[in-house]
């Protein structure tokens, strides 16, 4: 039996999602254990039900709905991705996974199948890593990775506790944070949010991998004083200090490897008033490779960028680290199940490291994992301008439902 999904449903449960937190510009504001997180994890929770899965959220807020197999002793197939956005995101970046995994089980439903391993269907707490750092957050507290309360007691840039917040919008379960069966593999559908697919006319990515990650944010300390009356040479800007490490880690890539990113993607600085000197600037860094040890160098690298510039204006300086992946190879059987799947569904497919962080990075420490990547037009995403035509869309879930069922087995 040739295993396909529903186009139509698929594109009106994207639809549906895609309202809540949505944004006038045609994106997604659902930052994690927000008031939009929380409808949206209503909704899914909704979704699951309706299914007649057994719906269980953990102490982190990673929310689950579990299906019976057959087997009762084979392991369970993790199958989701996440809900929450970026600030001002696309609607595809985590949410068509979750919904492909949702629509996966409705076809097993519509067409009474028991798969032979349990199915368990996933949505994980604050991927993004946007309001709360570090990214990956909950699938990096439930395979033990990081601390739950250390987690716990992250705050926002308004000082909102995450426990706090977890709370308030009723996602902090009972269940511990961390598996509580035992797992056959995870396979996560999500957009590839670079150009690599489009620029090869490719359907769908076979994804073989995700690179590491360093964060960070260095903190410079001037001092502040009157923009009037203060001459140039007796002043301590920590504002010029930051450019100038903005600058510095621009440069960073160029002497590493070809795959090599860094980016500083927020900037914090006090008193922030148009005629005072800036006195404290907090600036973070985000630096990427797929070798361990070229993050790690290009972690000193920015750092010494940091000591320059400080040392160029005179100003103290500071630092703390917010994250450290490392780079992580997927399962030889997950990756063939997704490159069969491609193959039966006749799409052409390129094979891919990804170049961003998934909630996949961390289940490679306790299963076997796979991805399929759908293209990203202009490989545009953490934009509100992400998009993903409906057919990209269906082609990745199809190649992910038909992978799946592979792995779950009749
Ligand atoms: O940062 C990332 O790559 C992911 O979007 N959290
Ligand atoms: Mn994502
Ligand atoms: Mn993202």
């Amino acid at each position: 039996m040739t295993f396909a999904i529903d186009r139509d449903r698929l594109v009106d449960t994207m639809q549906e999602q895609a309202e809540i937190g949505a944004t006038d510009g045609g994106g997604l504001h659902r930052l994690a254990l927000s008031e939009d997180d929380r409808r949206a994890r209503d909704w899914f929770v909704e979704q699951l039900k309706q299914l007649g899965l057994e719906v269980t959220v953990d102490e982190f807020g990673n929310t689950f709905g579990y299906r019976e197999g057959a087997d009762p002793d084979a392991g369970t197939v993790l199958l989701g991705s996440h809900l929450d956005s970026q600030p001002y995101g696309g609607i595809y970046d985590g949410a068509l996974g979750v919904v492909a995994a949702l629509e996966f089980v409705r076809e097993l439903e519509d067409r009474g199948v028991e798969t032979a391993h349990p199915i368990e269907v996933v949505n994980w707490t604050n991927e993004e890593g946007s309001r709360f750092q570090p990214a990956m957050q909950g699938s990096g507290v439930w395979v033990g990775d990081h601390d739950i309360a250390e987690e716990y007691a992250k705050a926002d840039s308004e000082g909102a506790v995450l426990e706090e917040e977890l709370e308030r919008i009723g996602y902090r379960g009972d269940d511990p944070a961390e598996p509580q069966r035992d797992y056959e593999a995870y396979l996560e559908l999500h957009i590839e949010q670079g150009p690599y697919l489009e620029q090869r006319g490719a359907d769908v990515g076979v994804v073989t991998g995700i690179v590491g990650f360093s964060w960070g944010a260095v903190t410079f300390e001037g001092e502040a004083d009157h923009a009037g009356p203060t001459p140039m040479h007796t002043r301590s800007d920590a504002l010029v200090a930051a450019s100038d490490f903005v600058t510095g880690v621009r440069r960073v890539p160029g002497a590493l490897g070809e795959r090599t990113v860094a980016t500083v993607g927020s900037v914090d600085l006090a008193p922030d008033s148009i005629n005072v000197i800036p006195e404290e600037v907090t600036v973070t860094w985000d630096l990427r490779d797929p070798d361990d040890a070229t993050i790690d160098e290009g972690r000193q690298r920015v750092l010494a960028e940091a000591d320059a510039a400080a040392a160029r204006e005179g100003v103290d300086w500071s630092f703390e680290d917010r994250m450290r992946a490392s780079p992580v190879e997927f399962a030889d059987g997950c990756v063939d199940a997704v490159q069969n799947a491609a193959d039966a569904g006749g799409y052409d497919s390129l094979r891919m490291v990804s170049g961003a962080g998934h909630d996949a990075t961390h289940m490679t420490a306790v299963m076997d994992t796979g991805m399929v990547f759908a293209v990203s037009e202009d490989g545009k995403s953490h934009n509100e301008d992400e998009y993903t035509s409906w057919d990209d869309c269906y082609s990745a879930a199809d190649t992910y439902a038909k992978a799946a069922y592979r792995l779950a087995g009749e």
